[in-house]
C-alpha cells in the first residue's frame, strides 16, 4: 500500500463528518429561542443546582479521562500503523498489568464518583419531615397523577400553609407554587409509565403504575412570576409529545388567593345553562370532566381528596384561569391576552384533529374504555353548538 491511497480511503469520512456536521446545525437551529424557561443548564432553586453542581463537578476529570483515551487512542493508531515493508505488524497476546490497571484503574474512579452522587442522591431523597426540618416550615404536598396525555395535580395539604382551607384543590397541567417553600410531590399513574420532569427545577422521576414515588424541588423569590416548561419524558403512548406541562411560581399570598380560588364551584344557575347547551346529560362531558357544583358528590370527592383519580379528563370547573391546555399543547390566549374561542371551539368539535387523541369516534361508539376526548363533530354537534360551550366553560374567570 502506498500513501498515494489515503486521501481516497478517507473520501467517505469525509462525507460523514460533513453530514453530522450539518445533522448537528440542523438540530442546532430547531431550538425556537424563545424565553420559554426550560433549560438544565440554568438551574433555579437548591434541587437543581445541587443536581447540575454534581454534573459540572464531573465534568472535569471526566472531560480529562476523554481526552487521556482519545489521545491514547490516536497515538497508537498511527504509531502502530501499516507501513510499507511492515505489512505484518508484531503480534501480542496478553498484557497481564495492563489488564488488571485497565480493570481496576475504571473500578476505583467509579468508586470515588460514586461517594458524592450517591450522597447526593440521598441527600435529596428527603421526607416531608426532613424538608420540614431543613426549611422550617411544611412543605406543600401535591400529588401529580399522570393521564394519556396530560398531568393532574392534586393540592393535599393547603390547611398547612393557611388555616382557613380545609379543602384539596385539583388542576390540570399548570401547577402553581408558592416561591420559598419546598413542594413535595407523590407521583402516580393509573395507566402506563410516564416521567416528570420540570428541566429548570429538578431532574426527572418516573411516574409508574403501582408504585408512589416521591421528589421535591423549591422555586427562589426571584422567579415569583416566572413560568416554567416542563414535558414527560418517558414514551407513553400515541401523544407522549404533547404531554407538556407548566410551573407557574407565586408569591405565597397570591398562590393561596389562587388556591381559595380554586375551590369555587358553579351556581345552580351555571349548571342549568350547562345542561342547555348539553354538557351534562346529552354529549356526558361530565361522565369524564369534573365541573363544580354540578355533582354534590363529586365536589366533596375533590375537596376530600378521596375522588381525585376518579374522571379520564381535566376539570374544567376553572379553565379560564388557565393558559393552555390539552396537556398544555394548545394556547387558551391570543397575543393580546383575550382567549382563543377558535382554537377551543374546534377542541371540543373535534379535539383528534388538534391532538392524536386514543379515542376519536362519535359518542355512539364510546366504549367502556374509551377515556380521550371523542369526536363531537361524528357525533352530530354542530359547530355553533361546540363554540357555545366553549364560550360558556371561559366566561368564569376567577384568579390568575
Ligand atoms: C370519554 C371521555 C371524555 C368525554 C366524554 C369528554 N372529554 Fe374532554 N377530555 C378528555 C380527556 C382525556 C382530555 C385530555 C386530553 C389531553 O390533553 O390529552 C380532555 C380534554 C378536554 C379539554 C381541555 C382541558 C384542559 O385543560 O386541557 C376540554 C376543554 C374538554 N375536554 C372539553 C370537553 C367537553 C366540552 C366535552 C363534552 C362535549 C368533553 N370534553 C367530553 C376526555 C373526555
Ligand atoms: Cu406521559
Amino acid at each position: 500500500m502506498t500513501s498515494r491511497k489515503w486521501p481516497r480511503r478517507l473520501r467517505p469520512m469525509a462525507v460523514r463528518v460533513a453530514l453530522l456536521t450539518a445533522a448537528v446545525l440542523m438540530f442546532a437551529a430547531c431550538s425556537d429561542g424563545s424565553d420559554k424557561e426550560s433549560n438544565p443548564l440554568d438551574p433555579r432553586g437548591d434541587v437543581a443546582e445541587r443536581q447540575i453542581g454534581l454534573l459540572e463537578f464531573w465534568m472535569i476529570p471526566a472531560g480529562v479521562i476523554g481526552a487521556l483515551i482519545l489521545g491514547a487512542t490516536v497515538y497508537v493508531a498511527l504509531r502502530f500503523r501499516e507501513r510499507p515493508g511492515n505489512e505484518n505488524p508484531r503480534q501480542v497476546h496478553g498484557n497481564t498489568t495492563l489488564e488488571i490497571g485497565w480493570t481496576v484503574v475504571p473500578a476505583l474512579i467509579m468508586a470515588i464518583m460514586a461517594v458524592p452522587t450517591v450522597s447526593l442522591i440521598w441527600d435529596l431523597d428527603a421526607s416531608s419531615a426532613e424538608l420540614e426540618a431543613k426549611y422550617d416550615k411544611a412543605p406543600l404536598e401535591v400529588t401529580v397523577y399522570g393521564k394519556q396525555w396530560w398531568w393532574e395535580y392534586q393540592y393535599t395539604n393547603l390547611g398547612e400553609l393557611d388555616s382557613s382551607i380545609d379543602f384539596d384543590v385539583n388542576t390540570a397541567n399548570e401547577l402553581h407554587i408558592p416561591a420559598d417553600r419546598p413542594v413535595h410531590f407523590r407521583l402516580l399513574s393509573d395507566n402506563v409509565i410516564h416521567s416528570f420532569w420540570v428541566p429548570s427545577l429538578a431532574g426527572k422521576k418516573d411516574v409508574v403504575p403501582g408504585r408512589a414515588n416521591e421528589m421535591w424541588f423549591i422555586a427562589e423569590a426571584d422567579d415569583i412570576g416566572q413560568w416554567f416548561y416542563g414535558q414527560c419524558v418517558e414514551y407513553c403512548g400515541l401523544s407522549h409529545a404533547d404531554m407538556r406541562l407548566k410551573v407557574k411560581v407565586h408569591e405565597e399570598s397570591d398562590f393561596l388567593d389562587w388556591a381559595k380560588g380554586q375551590n369555587e364551584v358553579w351556581s345552580a344557575e351555571r349548571v342549568a345553562r350547562a345542561e342547555e347547551l348539553g354538557i351534562t346529560t346529552k354529549w356526558g362531558c361530565v361522565s369524564c370532566h369534573y365541573m363544580g357544583g354540578v355533582d354534590p358528590d363529586a365536589d366533596a370527592g375533590i375537596r376530600d381528596g378521596s375522588r381525585a383519580n376518579a374522571r379520564p379528563g381535566p376539570n374544567l370547573t376553572h379553565l379560564p384561569d388557565r393558559t393552555t391546555f390539552a396537556g398544555a399543547k394548545l394556547d387558551l390566549l391570543n397575543d393580546d391576552g383575550s382567549f382563543d374561542v377558535d382554537k377551543l371551539t374546534e377542541w371540543i368539535w373535534h379535539a383528534g384533529e388538534l391532538k392524536p387523541m386514543q379515542c376519536d369516534k362519535p359518542l355512539t361508539e364510546s366504549g367502556e374504555r374509551c377515556k380521550g376526548m371523542l369526536n363531537f363533530e361524528k357525533s352530530g354537534m354542530t359547530e355553533e353548538e361546540a363554540r357555545d360551550i366553549a364560550e360558556f366553560l371561559l366566561e368564569l374567570e376567577g384568579a390568575k
